[in-house]
């Protein structure tokens, strides 16, 4: 499937895991998350990410066998149901990532950056689209490795070297990602969403993932249940700045804040 990056695309985001979907079984957890996954869709999501391993810290690390049990059933039903919109699967599991293409995912969001050379492999030999994201350290102790000289130019650096590095082996569908919120802290945060068309300038498609994220409750002084017009006011910096792809829970707010933005951006309607 090839993504049309001519007008910026919101990839709505279901989490897959027991707390977020919590009921009996695993059938239960799946049909939630297909449920919601739908409405998503009816808000005008163009991309669906589907996760099944928590990044936060200090979360439960998830086995093979259980994150494929929990995204799996997903991704195939949501393929059935709507054949034309793509689907992406946030794991770092090189396992997880091939059975997510095959069962009908054509992106992989792995916010470890492709670290494990088996997912390398994979992005090789099917040509799916691979998100690289920019992140210090592992989601377990990144925290502390939040320090920077210039936070725009190290991360810029780190995802050049990283998409030329790909490349080179025969990656060819690249999508970047700043990774906000991953070993930065607000100030980070807000230097590189400030200088976002830094990153933009190296001429692959960018994704931004910042909705709900802290920086924005530490500055609006809100819950994560009360970010989302912050995180639609981050949408619209974003693609004034070029983003191409931005992911968020709350799907038709952040349409129409993208809309507003991509039209002054391009200075018509
Ligand atoms: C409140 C709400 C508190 C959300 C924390 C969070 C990104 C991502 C995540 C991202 C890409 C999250 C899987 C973190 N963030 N993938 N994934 N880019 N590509 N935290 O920024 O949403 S999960």
């Amino acid at each position: 499937m090839k993504l049309n990056f001519s007008r910026p695309l919101i990839m709505g985001v279901i989490n897959v895991t027991p707390d977020s979907f919590s009921g009996s079984g695993r059938r239960v957890s799946s049909r939630a998350a297909v449920a919601q996954a739908k409405r998503l869709i009816a808000e005008g999501a163009d991309i669906i990410d589907v996760g099944g391993e928590s990044t936060r810290p200090g979360a439960a690390p998830v086995s093979v066998k259980d994150e494929l049990a929990r995204v799996i059933p997903v991704i195939e039903s949501l393929a059935r149901l709507h054949p034309r919109i793509p689907i992406s699967v946030d794991t770092s599991k090189p396992e997880v990532a091939q059975a997510a293409l095959s069962a009908g995912a054509v992106i992989i969001n792995d916010v470890t950056g492709l670290s494990h050379p088996a997912m390398v492999e994979l992005a090789v030999r099917t040509q799916a689209y691979v998100v690289i994201m920019h992140m210090k350290g592992t989601p377990q102790d990144m925290a502390k490795k939040a320090r920077y000289g210039d936070v725009v130019a190290e991360v810029t650096r780190w995802l050049k070297e990283r998409a030329e590095k790909l490349e080179s082996r025969g990656v060819k569908k690249i999508i970047l990602d700043p990774g906000i919120g991953f070993a930065k802290t607000a100030s980070h945060n807000l230097s590189i969403l400030d200088r976002l068309d830094t990153i933009v300038a190296l001429g692959y498609p960018l994704l931004l993932g910042a909705s709900r994220k802290s920086f924005i409750g530490k500055i609006l002084d809100k819950p994560v249940e009360e970010r989302k017009v912050g995180t639609q006011a981050v949408t619209a910096i974003a693609v004034m700045k070029g983003a191409s792809i931005i992911r968020v829970h709350d799907v038709a707010g952040n349409i129409q804040a993208a809309r507003i933005a991509y039209c002054v951006r391009k200075g018509r309607v």
